[in-house]
């Protein structure tokens, strides 16, 4: 009798008719063997193997090159429950559509089953993926950032309880690109992107979008946050996860590395991009890092701003759209002070410093094991996850928004939390300074609507008798002409040591109108270059301004009309008494 996945498998290959299938055990053998046929036609460049042993760089496709948030669907039942957050499409009709694309996409290609963990085999909040694929980049891919294969089965047995996800590359064309998810029957359906948030089933399109959905009805939290410990020179460590949006530094804050200045203090790496967050018996919230690697960014990484990252890629690392030097080793922009003087672009053509273009692509990324990384705690697959103290919002704001502040309670921090800001960067197509709201940094990947997730993130605090307290941070403030105001990078612990002090009843802070923000004397500024003033600057609360944003905040809170929980309509509310009455106009 065959189990529920062999039934799925079977019938995901009469769709799309692959010449043959290849179930993948996860094993190191079926790794190296599925990178020397990439390298054999050409898929994977081997690169010096003396300096980056285990290292391949991928091109792709020039069109395919990053998420496709408006190819990116939720397919609910109804509309009203994918939310004005999501694209959506009747799931009947997307099945139709997408579904013609998928007949026969596998031709003459090799299907990959991978079955794969989400979270640390022996916890109990791990859960099955299968997804099925006919690109062995994505299969090799998937090794490094999920435990993918045997370990994933023998958890599955033959229940039916995972989560499907089919991809083919199909032909590569945006007009024939879609990403689909249908939470409802835990199902992902993704063709024509080869890319990894697009493509990698387990990250975005699961351990988000679907996670999210499952997480609302079954009472936990899956979010799109770094998990970080911080220990103090006492040795005691204290766990802080935090969302921010994309181009915010949540990578290098993962991996801190603290300046000379701050003797005895370390910042313990749990997770870098998601955090799936549950409450224990007694009612304390405990994050575990749902994957097992890091998708990151390459461009501005360097041995300055993230040594640990640095670390991390020097090995078994899967690189893709960067330059290549001569001497077979990796480049992008940032990397050092000088550009080579000459290698070969991301699409591999020639190039030099003269060259008008990027030799790297902007979205260029690396895939490597998280265990490679020197900052890993080593409760970082804990099957019972880390224990919650703090959660930061944070967002790139050149004005406005203090250094640092905390919420009153936890309402008032799922508030911080729906209303986040951050301004448009380089990396974002379209105008670049502009004031773009992203909710908990979930806008692209909350598999619901957004109303509710406000809804259920209330409620979850409910069921919390000590809830995680919450701060919204802004590393990006500048002055009049343009300089940051605040160092930031290793300079951030200073910030966290308030959180910290704040966490454990031991500092004080000024109510203010919009939270407790610090004085300027509980922020240690020994061995940086920055005033008192500066500093005040950073932690002042413009009234007027607030006012202003109090605003836009109640347009943008709007769009979700009577899901919107009336809760977090009255903290806007009760945020504009609080400054109306503090505003002495005149
Ligand atoms: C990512 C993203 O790749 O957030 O992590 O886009
Ligand atoms: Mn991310």
């Amino acid at each position: 009798m065959a189990t529920p996945l062999e039934q799925w498998v079977d019938q995901v290959a009469s769709q799309t008719q692959p010449k043959n299938i290849v179930w993948c055990d996860g094993s190191d053998e079926e790794y190296e063997r599925l990178v020397r046929e990439m390298v054999d036609d050409g898929t994977l460049i081997e690169l010096n193997q003396q300096l980056f042993p285990g290292c391949y760089l991928h091109r792709s496709h020039p069109s395919d090159v990053a998420r496709t948030e408006h190819l990116t669907f939720v397919c609910t039942e109804k509309k009203e429950d994918a939310g004005p957050n999501n694209n959506w499409m009747p799931p009947k009709e997307a099945k139709e559509k997408v579904g013609a694309l998928f007949r026969g996409a596998m031709r003459g290609r090799t299907m990959y089953v991978l079955p794969y963990l989400m979270g640390p085999p022996s916890s109990p909040y791990a859960r099955v993926g299968v997804e099925v694929t006919d690109s062995p980049y994505v299969a090799v891919s998937m090794r490094i950032m999920t435990r993918m294969g045997k370990v994933a089965l023998e958890r599955l047995g033959s229940s039916d309880d995972f989560v499907k996800g089919q991809h083919s590359l199909g032909d590569l064309n945006p007009e024939r690109r879609f990403i689909l998810h249908f939470p409802e029957e835990r199902d992902i359906w993704s063709i024509g992107s080869g890319y990894g948030g697009n493509a990698l089933l387990g990250k975005k399109c699961f351990a988000l979008r679907i996670a999210s959905y499952m997480a609302r009805f079954e009472g936990w939290l899956a979010e799109h946050m770094l998990i970080v410990g911080v220990e103090e020179p006492n040795g005691r460590v204290t766990y802080l996860t935090g969302a921010f949006p994309s181009a915010c530094g949540k990578t290098n804050l993962a991996m801190l590395v603290p300046p000379p200045s701050q003797k005895g203090y370390r910042v313990w790496t749990v997770g870098e991009d998601i955090a799936w967050m549950h409450l224990d018996e007694v009612g304390q919230l405990r994050a575990i890092n749902p994957e097992a690697g890091f998708f990151g960014v390459a461009p501005g990484t360097n041995w300055k701003t993230n040594p640990n990252i640095m670390k991390t890629i020097q090995r078994n690392t899967l690189f893709t759209n960067v330059a290549l030097r001569p001497d077979g080793t990796p480049y992008w922009e940032g990397l050092d002070e000088n550009p080579p003087a000459e290698c070969l672009d991301w699409q591999g053509r020639p190039w030099t410093p003269q060259s008008e273009t990027k030799a790297a692509h902007p979205n260029s990324r690396f895939t490597a094991p998280a265990r490679q990384c020197p900052s890993m705690s080593p409760y970082w697959e804990a099957p019972e996850g880390v224990p919650i103290s703090a959660i930061l919002f944070g967002g790139r704001r050149a004005s406005l928004i203090p250094l640092v502040f905390e919420a009153f309670n936890w309402q008032h921090g799922v508030f911080l939390g729906a209303v986040l800001s951050s301004e448009t960067t380089a990396a974002q197509s379209g105008a670049v300074g502009v004031v773009r709201r992203d909710p908990m940094a979930m806008l692209p990947f909350c598999g619901y609507n957004m109303g509710d997730y406000f809804a259920h993130w209330l409620q979850m605090g409910q069921r919390m008798p000590q809830p995680p307290r919450i701060f919204r941070v802004n590393w990006f403030r500048r002055d009049e002409h343009g300089n940051f105001l605040w160092p930031g990078f290793g300079e951030n612990l200073r910030v966290l040591r308030w959180v910290l002090a704040r966490v454990h009843g031991e500092a004080e802070a000024e109510e203010t109108p919009i939270g407790y923000v610090p004085r300027v004397k509980d922020i240690d500024l020994d061995g940086i270059n920055v005033t008192r003033d500066t500093l005040r600057k950073l932690l002042a609360v413009d009234r007027l301004g607030w006012l202003e944003n109090a605003g836009a905040q109640a347009e943008f809170l709007k769009q979700f009309g009577d899901r919107l929980p009336r809760e977090l309509w009255e903290e806007n509310e009760k945020l504009i008494r609080r400054l109306q009455s503090s505003v002495t106009v005149g």
